[in-house]
């Protein structure tokens, strides 16, 4: 078979394996109880984003004892900001020049004959033998105890528009209802392609048809978790972000476009005049998605190449591979969106905060000390209005404030804001991902507010209260040389100016560090006054 011109799935395993990111585990492991609960371990057991890994299970049953003859891959995209960037084939601080570049230089895909992705076909009643349907696919269970099925994680729906014959990409979870039915759940509150595709079906009495991708090569899934502007064929930006047009074929029975290297294809028809139960399942905003109404798929073929491997993406509580995989697009977006398209020059950081808030709901801006007020708050509601999604709590930040340091965050909103003249609450906010809690709790009707914090300083502060850098450095020296426990220096681990510290001042902080304070003592005398209130300032401020 020729060189695609990218990686496909297998190539990007092999480079995986090659950098020690890849972990294979022969023993048998249960698809429906161990398999995530395992890789869960690495998101919730106190190990480094650095150290997670990816994993490839090689013997894979469920809890009747079935053998399945396809592995199934877990966290192999985005367990961390390594694997990814081998995924997409750039580092992570170079995304946003990516998804420019590939956004604006789209390459149409390409038609291929024989594509891998045909590699086995079986279609209509042959579906319905045992082990020949959805059936034969090892999907696991996200979150045993609580899913109420296996669902497809890395699930890429492929469909159309019937107007313009456009069509779109979307990373929609698939919960498998019986060897011939998939069930389909389109966020309404995230304004996802696929739905408008369904209401256009629906408005003309069509069932719409549909090509479900499970595993693909990672450009095309990372374009599939990214929200692309809609007139965009995700498949064209896949094609711009790898530098070659994406090969791809008809699907066998339905009128759409398919990857060719695509592991495994399930081809078939969303109903759209009937809704069926779907849920629960464990949600990436970090609680259980109860049973609602959502739309079901009738499969009409299973097409798949004879290596196929089934991908999954971990998911739920965060952090997990799916909050990842769209925070390192998502945040130089936002940063793109307010320096370029806002023209705010004093944004220098969106920081997107990830553990258990799930991306969405926590937005700190770091903003350089210049910048005039009316901008910090352009700035604050322009994040704010963004995404209908994002950006309940807003919150700027000075430069020195690292935004990934929750105690710093709150460190500048406890002395940098003052609630009555720093805070806005903003009225018309969509609600957002997140659990439903009651009848009035849902997105057709109901709507949340934001919260917008200006904690930058306003004014010049005095200095950070710890040794200038220089003493805490030789300091350092010291405790090394007396074998004490490595340090691991925590911002602000030296004190600094903040703009308030007259010459005055320094003059006599240098004078004490050589010993020669008695010099000032005897300077103060001349300094005495009898019209001053005790604790009155030295200097007017
Ligand atoms: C693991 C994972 C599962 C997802 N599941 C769903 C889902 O079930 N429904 C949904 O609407 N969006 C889901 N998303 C988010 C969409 O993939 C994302 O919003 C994407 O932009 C959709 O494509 P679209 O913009 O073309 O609609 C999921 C994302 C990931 C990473
Ligand atoms: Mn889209």
């Amino acid at each position: 078979m020729e060189n695609p011109g990218y990686p496909d799935l297998h190539a990007h395993i092999a480079a995986l394996e090659k950098s020690g990111l890849l972990i294979r585990v022969k023993r048998q492991i249960n698809k429906d109880t161990e398999m995530h609960p395992l890789v869960r371990w690495q998101f919730r057991g106190g190990i480094p984003e650095s150290q997670r890994k990816a994993f490839l299970f090689e013997n894979v049953i469920d809890s009747t004892g079935r053998r399945y003859d396809i592995p199934v891959a877990v966290g192999i995209l985005a367990s961390n900001r390594e694997i990814y960037s081998i995924g997409i084939g750039c580092a992570v601080d170079k995304i946003q020049q990516k998804w420019n570049h590939a956004e604006q230089n789209p390459l149409a895909p390409v038609f291929v004959d024989n594509p891998r992705c045909h590699e086995i076909v079986v279609q209509g009643e042959e579906l319905k033998q045992p082990g020949k349907g959805v059936d034969g696919l090892p999907i696991p269970i996200s979150t045993p105890g609580f899913d109420n099925a296996p669902y497809a994680s890395c699930s890429m729906f492929i469909s159309k528009d019937p107007d313009t014959g456009l069509q779109n990409i979307g990373n929609y979870r698939a919960m498998v209802k019986s060897p011939t039915r998939l069930g389909m759940n389109p966020e309404v509150e995230l304004n996802q392609g696929i739905y408008d595709h369904w209401l256009k079906y629906k408005a003309r009495g069509e069932k719409m048809p549909v090509a479900l991708v499970l595993g693909a090569p990672p450009a095309i899934t990372f374009t599939s978790v990214h929200k692309l502007p809609k007139h965009m064929d995700e498949l064209a930006v896949a094609g711009g972000l790898v530098g070659a047009p994406i090969r791809v074929c008809k699907a066998k029975s339905v009128d759409l476009i398919v990857p060719a290297e695509a592991e495994i294809v399930v081809e078939g028809y969303i109903d759209t005049e009937w809704l069926e139960p779907e849920g629960s399942f464990g949600e990436s905003h970090g609680y259980m998605n109860l049973k609602e109404y959502n739309s079901f798929m009738d499969v009409t073929a299973i097409t798949r190449r004879k290596d196929a491997v089934l991908v999954s993406i971990i998911s739920q509580v965060t952090p997990s591979e799916s909050s990842l995989i769209k925070r390192v697009a998502y945040e130089p977006a936002f940063l793109h969106h307010l320096r370029h398209h806002l023209n705010i020059s004093g944004v220098s950081r969106v920081f997107m905060h990830e553990p258990l808030t799930n991306l969405r709901k926590l937005i700190i801006i770091q903003m350089k000390s210049n910048t005039l007020e009316a901008e910090v708050w352009r700035a604050l509601y322009g994040a704010s209005a963004y995404s209908s999604s994002v950006g309940k709590m807003t919150i700027a930040v000075n430069e020195d404030i690292e935004p990934e340091n929750l105690d710093m965050v709150f460190w500048a909103m406890a002395y940098r804001m003052r609630p009555h003249q720093d805070m806005r609450v903003l009225d018309h906010k969509d609600m957002g991902h997140g659990p439903r809690t009651g009848a009035d709790d849902n997105h057709y009707e109901a709507t949340d507010s934001a919260m917008l914090i200006n904690a930058m300083l306003k004014r010049p502060f005095p200095p950070i209260s710890l040794p200038a850098k220089q003493y805490m450095e030789g300091a350092k020296a010291i405790w090394e040389e007396l074998g004490l426990p490595p340090l691991k220096p925590e911002m602000p681990w030296y004190g600094y100016s903040l703009g308030q510290w007259p010459e005055e001042f320094q003059v006599e902080a240098d004078r004490a560090v050589r010993s020669e304070y008695w010099k000032t003592g005897e300077e103060l005398v001349q300094k005495r006054r009898n019209d001053k209130r005790m604790n009155d300032p030295y200097l007017d401020l």
